[in-house]
C-alpha cells in the first residue's frame, strides 16, 4: 500500500477510496463531531453524488459510517449536492441540501435524523414536503444551490441563502421561514455582484470584534462583523459587513473582486468550505476541499480524488480588516519527533537541512528575524498581483531580503522541492510582505498542475518577526503565513521525495542574511480514519 500509494495522507481526511468533494453541514451535537461530504461511491471521479458521514470525538480521528443522504425521492433522484446543517430549538439537527429533481432542476430539501435518541444520527429521513424551495421567479434551475446553516432573527424567523447566479450576477437568495418548511422568498438578495459569476456554496456567519471566541450562526449584537463567503472562480472569497436583521441588510465594507481587497480564505487550492460553531469549545471551525493537481487519469489510477484541510478556527483579526485561520490544537496531539533550534543565522545563498524528522508527514513552524530591512527591494507600483509576482520570482530568481522559507518534499540534491517562501519590499515607508508557494520543481513528473500562488500579508516586518506554519502531509502542503493571516495550500506529486527520501530544508536566496528566531518541526503520527465494518443497523 504504501509504496503503491505514496500520495495518501497520514492526517488528512480521506475516504478510503473514490471521489470526494465539498464538505457539508459540520456539526458539533452531543460529543460529536460530524462531518458529511460530497462523495461519489462508484469511483474517483465526480458524480453519482451522495452524503457520506463520518463521525469524530476530536476531529482528528474518524469513524466512517453509512452514507447519510442519497437519492431516494423525486425532489434528489438524480443527486444530492451540497447544504448545511442547522441545530433547531430542542437540539434537533435539520439538513437543508440541494437535490438534482426529476427534471434535472436543482431544489432545495430537508432531511432530519431518524432517531435522536442515536449519537451517531446514523439515519435521516427526508421531509414530505420536499422540495422546500423551487427555481421559480427568474431563477435558473441550473444555477441555484447550496443553501447555508439557517439563522434565527430575534423576531425568532428563520433565515437562509441559497447561491445562484442572476442576470449574470452572483447573487445570495434570501428566504424566511416561521417553521423551517414553508419559506418565503425575500425580494432583495442578502447580497450580489456584477463582478462574479455564479455563487456556490455561500457562508454568512458573524465574527466577534472584541474577544476570539467564536459566535453562534444566530448570534448577532454590536460587538459583531458579519461574514459572506462565496465560492467562485476556483476560490473561496470572503467580504465583511454589518448585518441587520430587521431588514436583513448587509452593508459590505469591501466588496468581492475590488482592486487590492482580494480576501480570499486560501491563495491556493481551497474551495466549497463551510464553517460552523463549535459550542463545545466556543469557536468557529472552517472546513475546505483541497482538490488534486494530478490528471483525471491518475486519479482513476490511484483509485481516490480529493482531501479536506486540516480544520481550521477562523475569527477576525486584530485590525477588524481580514479574518485570520489557524489549524485546530487537536491536531498537535499527532505531533511526535520535535526538532527544534533558535537564533540561527540563515545566511544568503545557504541551504540548512532540518534534520531528525518524517519530512513527509510533518508539522513545523518558523519564524525569521529580518536584521538588514533596509535592503529590501523597492516594490514597482505595477506588481499588485501577488501571484503574478511570485510565479514571476520563483524560488530560484535571487532577490535581496527573500526568498527566504522551507523547502518541502525535498530530495537531498533538491532536484524536487516545494518552496514557501518570502519576500520583502519597500514601498515609500512601508514594507510589504509578500509570500509564495512555488511549485514549479516539486515533482520530476510532467503534466501536473504546478501553479505558482501568491499573496500580500498585512503585516509590518519592522515590529514582529515573520512566521510561517507548514502542515505537510505526502501530497499537500498548507501554509499559514502571518500567523494565520495569508493561507496557501498546494498539491503536489513528488516521485523522488517520497517517504524516506522526503527532506525538509530552510533556505534563503537572498542576497541578505536573515535569521530563524525559532524553529520547531516534529513528525505527524496517522490520524485514525476507519471505517466500520459489519456493522449492524441500530435497533
Ligand atoms: N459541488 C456541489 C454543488 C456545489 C459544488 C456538487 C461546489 O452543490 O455548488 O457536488 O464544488
Amino acid at each position: 500500500q504504501e509504496t503503491d500509494q505514496p500520495y495518501r495522507t497520514g492526517y488528512h481526511f480521506q475516504p478510503p477510496k473514490n471521489w470526494m468533494n465539498d464538505p457539508n453541514g459540520p456539526m458539533y451535537y452531543k460529543g460529536v463531531y460530524h462531518l458529511f461530504y460530497q462523495y461519489n461511491p462508484y469511483g474517483a471521479v465526480w458524480g453519482n453524488i451522495v452524503w457520506a458521514h463520518s463521525v469524530s470525538y476530536d476531529l482528528v480521528n474518524w469513524v466512517h459510517i453509512d452514507h447519510a443522504i442519497y437519492p431516494t425521492q423525486p425532489s434528489d433522484i438524480n443527486g444530492c449536492w451540497s447544504g448545511s446543517t442547522t441545530i433547531l430549538p430542542g437540539e434537533k439537527p435539520a439538513i437543508l441540501y440541494t437535490g438534482i429533481d426529476t427534471k434535472n432542476h436543482q431544489v432545495q430539501n430537508l432531511a432530519v435524523p431518524k432517531n435522536l435518541s442515536d449519537p451517531l444520527l446514523r439515519e435521516w429521513i427526508k421531509s414530505p414536503y420536499n422540495p422546500l424551495m423551487t427555481p421559480i421567479g427568474g431563477i435558473d434551475p441550473d444555477l441555484y444551490r447550496d443553501p447555508t446553516t439557517a439563522w434565527q432573527g430575534p423576531d425568532k424567523i428563520w433565515r437562509v441563502i441559497v447561491g445562484s447566479q442572476i442576470d449574470g450576477h452572483g447573487r445570495a437568495i434570501l428566504y424566511r421561514s416561521k417553521d423551517f418548511v414553508n419559506w418565503t422568498r425575500i425580494d432583495s438578495p442578502l447580497h450580489s455582484s456584477g463582478k462574479t459569476e455564479m455563487w456556490e456554496c455561500p457562508d454568512f456567519f458573524p465574527v466577534s470584534t472584541r474577544s476570539s471566541n467564536g459566535v453562534d450562526t444566530s448570534s448577532q449584537d454590536k460587538y459583531t462583523k458579519h461574514v459572506l463567503k462565496a465560492s467562485f472562480n476556483h476560490h473561496d472569497y470572503y467580504i465583511l459587513g454589518g448585518y441587520k436583521p430587521v431588514n436583513d441588510s448587509f452593508s459590505v465594507e469591501t466588496n468581492f473582486m475590488d482592486s487590492g481587497m482580494d480576501l480570499r480564505y486560501d491563495y491556493g487550492k481551497f474551495y466549497a468550505s463551510k464553517t460552523f460553531f463549535d459550542r463545545a469549545m466556543n469557536r468557529r471551525i472552517l472546513w475546505g476541499w483541497i482538490n488534486e493537481s494530478d490528471s483525471e487519469s491518475d486519479d482513476i489510477k490511484k483509485g481516490w480524488s480529493g482531501l479536506q484541510s486540516i480544520p481550521r478556527t477562523i475569527l477576525l483579526s486584530k485590525t477588524g480588516k481580514q479574518l485570520v485561520q489557524w489549524p485546530i490544537k487537536e491536531i498537535e496531539k499527532l505531533r511526535f519527533k520535535n526538532l527544534s533550534f533558535h537564533d540561527k543565522k540563515l545566511k544568503s545563498g545557504s541551504v540548512l537541512e532540518v534534520p531528525g524528522i518524517t519530512a513527509s508527514q510533518a508539522d513545523v513552524e518558523v519564524s525569521f528575524e529580518l536584521p538588514n530591512l533596509e535592503d529590501a527591494e523597492i516594490l514597482d507600483p505595477s506588481w499588485t498581483d501577488p501571484q503574478l509576482l511570485c510565479s514571476q520570482k520563483k524560488a530560484s530568481v535571487r532577490g535581496k531580503l527573500g526568498p527566504f522559507g522551507l523547502l518541502a518534499f525535498a530530495t537531498k540534491n533538491l532536484t524536487e522541492q516545494t518552496a514557501i517562501y518570502f519576500r520583502i519590499f519597500r514601498s515609500n515607508h512601508n514594507y510589504i510582505v509578500l509570500m509564495c508557494s512555488d511549485q514549479s520543481r516539486s515533482s520530476v513528473r510532467e503534466e501536473l498542475d504546478k501553479t505558482t500562488y501568491g499573496a500580500f500579508i498585512d503585516m509590518d516586518p519592522r515590529h514582529e518577526n515573520i512566521s510561517l506554519r507548514s502542515l505537510i502531509d505526502h501530497s499537500i502542503v498548507e501554509s499559514f503565513g502571518g500567523e494565520g493571516r495569508a493561507c496557501i495550500t498546494a498539491r503536489v506529486y513528488p516521485k523522488l521525495a517520497i517517504h524516506e527520501q522526503a527532506y525538509l530544508f530552510a533556505f534563503n536566496n537572498g542576497t541578505s542574511n536573515v535569521k530563524i528566531s525559532r524553529l520547531n518541526a516534529w513528525s505527524m503520527k496517522n490520524a485514525q480514519i476507519v471505517s466500520t465494518k459489519n456493522r449492524r443497523k441500530p435497533q
